[in-house]
């Protein structure tokens, strides 16, 4: 058996605290295939000039695939750990309706609930007259309750977003959805079927493993975690290459 070496694995770099590179983390999960990961503190390191090398975006989640290439945006390195292993069921083949409504989900999550709590972290970022915070949270508030209503809807009572099996759906909604948590913008119980898919997956081996990763606690791997690299280690080995 050939045994990777660990430049050959996957490469995520996800950020802290409660970044959105979480579902990432649980789509790796449930992948179980080896991968690393490297730590990034929101909004100091993600923001310097030895990250933009990795993401000239300056935004968390990155990849650097087994290959070295590297992949930026949670919806493009979503799919590229789905792609891996078909057989796993996270994603569908590409030109299928399946593979088509998972894209949809998967955008509508990217979009309209991920940018609906954009400015209530805005507004925790800056410093704000009342008036001004008001304004900005009322429009928030709005965006929410109608992603929500959206995404119950398009749920109805299946056991997950896309029907009877998790897909990377499920694992990107996790990772955005407890910014609720935080927030505070709606009572996730008046819609249940919300309430229900996020209940489930908080109970998930992958879920825990995440939110262990995340408070640096120890973690308990489904088997696919090969360790932490820090940032400069990958840099260094970036210049060495160069
Ligand atoms: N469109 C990007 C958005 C990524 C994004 O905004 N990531 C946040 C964390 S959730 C980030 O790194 N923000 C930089 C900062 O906090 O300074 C994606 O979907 O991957």
């Amino acid at each position: 058996m050939k045994i990777p070496r660990d430049n050959d694995l996957p490469l995520l770099f996800y950020g802290v605290p409660s970044g959105c590179s979480f579902g990432s983390i649980v789509a790796l999960e449930w992948l179980g295939r080896p991968y690393r990961l490297c730590r990034i503190e929101l909004p100091e390191v993600v923001s310097s000039d030895a990250y933009k090398r990795i993401n000239p975006v300056g935004e968390t989640p990155a990849m650097r695939t087994a290959a070295g290439d590297f992949i930026r945006e949670s919806l493009a390195i979503l799919h590229y750990i789905g792609a891996q292993d078909l057989d796993r069921g996270l994603t569908f083949a590409q030109g299928t309706p399946a593979f088509d409504r998972l894209n949809q989900v998967l955008a509508y999550l990217n979009t309209s609930l991920f940018d609906a709590y954009s400015p209530f972290w805005y507004a925790v970022e800056h410093d704000l007259e009342v008036t001004e915070k008001k304004v900005l949270t009322d429009y928030g508030r709005a965006k929410v309750r109608k992603a929500h209503a959206d995404l119950e809807a398009m749920m109805g009572d299946q056991p997950w977003l896309l029907g009877e099996h998790r897909t990377l759906a499920d694992a990107y909604f996790i990772g955005i959805a407890r910014w609720n948590e935080y927030q505070q913008v709606v009572d996730r119980r008046d819609y249940p079927n919300l309430q229900r898919l996020y209940d489930q997956l908080e109970a998930d081996a992958a879920v825990v493993f995440a939110h262990a990763i995340e408070r640096c606690e120890p973690a308990t791997s489904a088997g696919g975690f090969m360790g932490e690299i820090a940032l400069e280690k990958v840099l260094e080995e970036l210049s060495c290459m160069a």
